[in-house]
């Protein structure tokens, strides 16, 4: 039966951030919290009654409570059809195809990304459209306006809850609740890209690789993809149970937090590859023997390789990386004649591009990699991406790297995060160094003359929507830059990036470390921004 249920007062927090609406497991457990925002989402996502709605997340704790909540939810609103998977295990990319392979209205993933999980961790609540991907800013603002007017929220009441030990069928009400195994769908599509075959004479040779799923959602899919079908040892995949709390670890695929795996592949020989994913699986990691893949440099490479593999053998449309994102790929790009897009951060601004068939290859700095082959990054897509180059090149990661420098030249990169800093101060150093801008251009600044100074602003040139505020860009006379921003998926206080990027041409030296050959403008922009100061922090807390 339908229950109508009042709330005594509107909650005022839910504005959903740069990926979706992320908050403390806490805050989430407020009574009503998650079905106020469930509703709001219900209320204005088009094609809800009588629509197919996806539902899974990442396994965090948290996850199979909000899946019940959102059938019953689905059903009182005159939802037809909910897919949901065995465990509720579905991690972002995954869901992103179920949806558009399905036809189904969007769907709701349960993740708070890297954030970690658990009780006293974070939980999140992701609305994606009817083309797969996060739905753009005009739904979710009408969500969180629908939050601030919230009277109640209506749910289906009594019966059972669906069981999701084993694929199957039942309902709610006039809701038919499929259960499906998440990975079997996505596991096809990635068949369909790459050479499995290929591939799997590679991780069949002497090739050891690594690969950690951090006790996060990604476990299942890459055990079923690396050791079940391409046939690499028992072992392969490191921490492959996905855990509510991921083991009580920090799901995010860097070298700070995805530790173990860096320490095995910086620190020996003995692996020739190694990669790791997030909490939801949409970002990668991807190393060699003694070799970090910078995220940028990844889309760069991936775009002057893309042919290499089946699923883009016909070539791209175009590419896009997001504004932080280094300009590796705009130099291959305009190698091979490709448009090029430069979009703000967060991976609902590529879906528009995507769906009129502008770009083929995406990718962000945060460890983002995607194609239009859904609506979402995709971690273990790109795992697969660097392993169709490697088989068919047959070379060390660290020497596709040199190649690819020697050709294209090399943009030294680096992002500094200063985490969980107070508000105030945060916004202070922030809004100071927006002021100054207009009276920065000319002025010197790491030994070179400061030639833009803006706040960036993107208008988008599918439907000439205008986002500004995206950041603060110094552009010097030479091509490098400094970028502020402040994060939009954080949970406490306010977190500083700080993105670097200089750039060496072919003849220029190749071979430095990156926090050397950015040395002068970490220590320029530290001067200009007062960052240790400001934040009372002597040092970034991650470095990528
Ligand atoms: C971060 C990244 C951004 C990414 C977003 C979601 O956002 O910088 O590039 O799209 O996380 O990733 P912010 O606002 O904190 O900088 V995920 O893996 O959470 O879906
Ligand atoms: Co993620």
């Amino acid at each position: 039966s339908i229950r109508q249920i009042s709330l005594a007062q509107p909650f005022s927090d839910q504005k959903p951030g740069t990926s979706g609406l992320r908050k403390s497991s806490r805050q989430f457990q407020t009574p009503h919290y998650l079905e106020s925002f469930i509703e709001a989402s219900l209320q204005v996502l088009p094609g809800v009654a009588g629509g197919t709605l996806v539902v899974g997340g990442d396994g965090r704790y948290g996850n199979l409570a909000a899946i019940s909540v959102i059938a019953r939810m689905a059903a009182a609103h005159g939802v037809a059809r909910l897919i949901t998977t065995t465990g509720g295990i579905l991690s972002t990319p995954a869901a992103s195809h179920l949806i558009r392979q399905h036809g189904a209205v969007g769907g709701v993933i349960l993740s708070a990304s890297h954030n970690p999980g658990g009780p006293d961790g974070d939980f999140g609540v992701k609305i994606n459209g009817a083309n797969g991907g996060p739905t753009p800013e005009s739904i979710t603002d009408a969500i969180y306006a629908a939050t601030l007017e919230l009277g109640g929220y209506r749910i289906c009441a009594g019966g059972s809850d669906p069981d999701l030990s084993t694929p199957g069928l039942s309902s709610i009400g006039d809701l038919q609740v499929e259960v499906i195994d998440g990975v079997d769908d996505y596991v096809a599509l990635m068949q369909r890209l790459f050479d499995f075959d290929q591939i799997g004479d590679l991780l069949r040779g002497d090739f050891p690789m690594a690969f950690d799923a951090m006790h996060a959602v990604t476990g299942p899919y890459a055990s079923r993809i690396f050791e079940e079908l391409l046939g690499a040892p028992a072992g392969t995949v490191r921490n492959g149970i996905p855990l509510e709390d991921f083991g009580g670890g920090h799901p995010d695929p860097n070298l700070t937090y995805a530790h173990d795996l860096a320490e095995l592949l910086m620190g020996s020989d003995a692996y020739k590859f190694g990669a790791a994913c997030d909490g939801d699986g949409d970002r990668n990691m991807v190393l060699g023997a003694r070799c970090f893949v910078n995220p940028s440099d990844s889309l760069a490479v991936l775009t002057a390789n893309a042919t290499l593999a089946p699923g883009y053998a016909d070539g791209l449309a175009g590419v896009a990386r997001s504004m932080p994102t280094s300009a590796a790929t705009d130099v291959v790009a305009k190698e091979l004649g490709l448009a090029c897009f430069e979009t703000p951060t967060g991976w609902k601004f590529f879906g528009n591009l995507l769906d009129a068939g502008r770009i083929t290859l995406c990718g962000e700095e945060s460890f983002g990699t995607g194609s239009n082959h859904i609506r979402e990054k995709d971690g273990l897509w790109a795992v697969l991406f660097w392993l169709q180059i490697l088989a068919r090149k047959q070379a060390p990661v660290s020497r596709i790297m040199a190649e690819h420098w020697s050709r294209f030249g090399r943009h030294y990169y680096s992002r500094h995060d200063y985490e969980a800093i107070a508000s105030e101060a945060a916004h202070g150093l922030y809004n100071r160094i927006k002021e100054m801008q207009p009276a920065l251009v000319g002025q010197s600044f790491a030994g070179r003359s400061i030639a833009t100074a803006d706040d960036f602003a993107y208008t988008d040139p599918v439907d000439g929507s205008l986002t500004s505020g995206q950041g603060l860009r110094l552009l010097l006379e030479d091509g490098s830059r400094v970028v502020l921003r402040l994060s939009g998926t954080g949970t406490q206080g306010a977190t500083l990036r700080v993105y670097l990027e200089s750039y060496v041409p072919p003849s220029g030296n190749l071979s430095q470390d990156p926090q050397m050959a950015l040395g002068e403008l970490i220590t320029a922009i530290d001067g200009l921004a007062e960052i240790k100061t400001r934040t009372g922090m002597d040092r970034p807390t991650v470095i990528t």
